[in-house]
């Protein structure tokens, strides 16, 4: 196994010469195991590990300078939308949020100054797709960066690099690492020049995680596939169930026929997740779904072993603008789901007595 290098220094043979290893912001061993295997998950050369999903992202983003553009997808993770909004604009780099659903809406959202398109596919909490090859096309013609935030899909599921992307982001937080005890994010990319930039912001910015953190998660990556295979069939039985339940008026699940993408998601993902969304009738049906369930915890976050359930209008994607979120469906009467990788026929059952109310 490889050891959990605790430290933040490494002693150096003699002045202007050293082993490879000076300071722990910059080299750690541990991290650098984990950033190999990050990169060969996605198919990529050059992992990078950061200390959360949004330090992931943000450190894309400071490849740019004020004055330049961004276009993202508009139903990203609520603290992606934070962040862009209200504190990387403030340093004069400028967003545009559409639904890049519409190739034609993202083609028009593009200008001379856009240095980036940001997509995430599935979207939280909605799971709408994007068509990741034509976005390739799109950010290609427009010279920008394309950068995809995978986690969702996972590298199990869905290769964003092969459809062309130049940067996959991940919050490791979630599959990757699987077992909701550690906070992390990731980069992976194939340029050697990209990676160097990465490494030379990372560096000066500092938003490394620790040995322990970055040990963790790759233990949790031993499992991936096992897991995902597990919670991809669960994603699917429980997405099943619920459109046939009464109390239920809508799932939003890209594995079901009836998923308005359905076609575009067997095209680019190999399985669909455990993550399901699903519409009741109002905000007070959904809170007491989400109050009664038992093996289904309340609580944000997902990609976990175990269940969890929540109202992301209230909770995930709380600080989005309650105008932006109802326009996507992001309502109080939206529930999201991370089916785990329990008994199925036990989370049905729990779904079933939660649904019916008391
Ligand atoms: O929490 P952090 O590791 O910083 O990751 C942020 C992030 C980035 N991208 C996506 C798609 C995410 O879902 C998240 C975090 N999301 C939740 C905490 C959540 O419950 O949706």
């Amino acid at each position: 196994m490889p050891p959990i290098y605790q430290t933040s220094t490494y002693v150096q043979p003699e002045l202007g010469r050293h082993l490879g290893y000076e300071y722990a912001r910059v080299q750690n061993p541990t991290r650098e195991a984990l950033e190999r295997n990050l990169a060969s998950l996605e198919g990529g050369r050059f992992g990078l590990a950061f200390a959360s999903g949004l330090a992931a992202i943000e450190a894309a983003i400071k490849l740019l300078s004020a004055g330049d553009h961004v276009v993202s997808e508009e139903n990203t993770y609520g603290g992606t939308t934070r962040m862009f909004t209200k504190v990387l604009s403030r340093l004069g780099i400028e967003f545009t949020f559409v639904d890049t659903r519409d190739p034609e809406a993202v083609r028009k959202a593009m200008r001379p100054e856009t240095r980036l398109l940001h997509l995430e596919t599935p979207t939280n909490p909605m799971m709408r797709l994007c068509d990741l090859e034509a976005m390739a096309g799109i950010a290609r013609e427009a010279d920008a960066l394309l950068m995809v935030d995978n986690t969702f899909a996972t590298p199990y599921n869905q290769l964003p690099l092969e459809f062309g992307a130049d940067i996959v982001a991940h919050s490791t937080t979630k599959y990757l690492n699987g077992h909701s005890d550690v906070i992390g994010g990731a980069l992976i990319v194939n340029d050697p020049e990209l990676d160097e930039e990465l490494r030379f912001i990372r560096k000066s910015t500092g938003a490394t995680p620790g040995p322990m953190d970055a040990w963790l998660v790759l233990r949790g990556i031993k499992t991936l596939h096992l897991r995902m295979q597990t919670h991809n069939s669960n994603g699917m039985t429980v997405a099943r169930f619920l459109e046939e339940h009464d109390a239920v008026s809508k799932v939003h699940y890209p594995g079901l026929d009836s998923h308005p993408q359905h076609g575009l998601a067997k095209r680019q993902m190999k399985g669909f997740t455990g993550m399901v969304s699903v519409e009741l009738e109002s905000a007070e049906a959904a809170k007491s779904f989400v109050d009664r369930t038992r093996l289904f915890a309340l609580a944000e976050s997902l990609g976990g072993v175990e269940s969890l359930i929540g109202v992301p209008s209230l909770m995930t994607h709380a600080s989005v603008p309650t105008a932006r979120r109802n326009a996507m469906g992001v309502t109080d009467s939206l529930v999201r789901l991370s089916v785990g990788v329990e008994a199925v026929e036990d989370l049905l059952e729990d779904l079933d007595q939660a649904l019916s109310g008391g």
